[in-house]
């Protein structure tokens, strides 16, 4: 199994990251505490120097599993379900330019809080729609990179809370390209069951990110993660398991005791 986590390639707002910019000290850290890749949450990608970016992670020797994008939500409002059809546009857009991005390291592109919420006078089968429409543009525009969308909990979005309407609006997109992103800090507040729910994924399954209940590093809480890491064994999950993760009680401290608290579960589950 193969573990990353995620590092902001910029200062942000957003708390759920273990690392934000300074690029070359922190890449070189996650290297040296033994993970195998590293996600990176981008919020242009015109704004990095890929140049730079590439001979940090070549010297690291370090894959991009996963690109995130919420931050062009977060910081500039570019929501894939606006109702002004200018900002849905340049949402496409900026999607569209991650995914270009992606294809330097064959990164699934993340479309977490980006998807928006439905303002409640909106009925949900036009939000739906609209989100519908933009992803398969996106999809259609580049069939190389894979798209995945993650459910969120109902404290931070309105739409597709859960793996299974996940599950239901795939079908609807309909684009092979086009799967699902499973957290387990979100999985623990929404779904009856993680391990059913991981199953019920398991063809669509792209990207895996964890936190424990608290979003703490995983062993801080009292998510069963040895369960987990056994379901993604079964499942024959190939992909990567991503912390994204708050950086307490210090970034260093929470990736490390990531890395050895996921690393200790294998061995249980060996
Ligand atoms: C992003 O991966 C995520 O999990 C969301 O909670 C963003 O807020
Ligand atoms: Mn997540």
């Amino acid at each position: 199994m193969k573990f990353s986590i995620v590092l902001s390639t910029q200062p942000t707002a957003f708390s759920a990251l273990a690392y934000k910019g300074q690029l070359s000290e922190n890449i070189s850290k996650i290297k040296m505490y033994g993970y195998d890749g590293i996600e990176l949450a981008v919020r242009d990608p015109k704004l990095l120097d890929l140049t730079q970016l590439n001979s940090v992670l070549k010297k690291n020797n370090l894959p991009v599993p996963a690109l995130g994008t919420g931050q062009a939500y977060g910081e500039e409002g570019l929501s894939l379900t606006h109702t002004d059809k200018e900002i849905r546009e340049k949402a496409i857009d900026r999607i569209k330019s991650q995914m270009k991005f992606a294809e330097n390291f064959n990164a699934v592109v993340i479309i977490g809080l980006m998807r928006g919420k439905r303002e409640l006078d909106l009925s949900h089968e036009i939000v739906e729609s609209w989100l519908i429409e933009a992803l398969s543009e996106c999809a259609s525009s580049n069939e190389k990179i894979n798209i995945a969308i993650e459910p969120i909990n109902r404290y931070e979005t309105n739409l597709i809370n859960t793996v299974n309407s996940g599950l239901l609006f795939l079908e609807k997109v309909n684009k092979k390209n086009v799967g699902l992103l499973l957290d387990t800090f979100h999985m623990n507040i929404e779904e009856p069951s993680i391990v059913e729910s991981i199953h019920n994924a398991k063809e669509k399954l792209f990207h895996f990110h964890v936190a424990d209940s608290n979003r703490w590093y995983p062993g801080a809480g009292h998510i069963d993660f040895n369960t987990i890491l056994g379901t993604l064994r079964e499942i024959k999950y190939t992909g990567f398991v991503s912390a994204e993760i708050l950086p307490l009680p210090d970034s260093d401290t929470s990736a490390k005791r990531t890395i050895d608290f996921l690393h200790s579960c294998l061995q249980i589950n060996k």
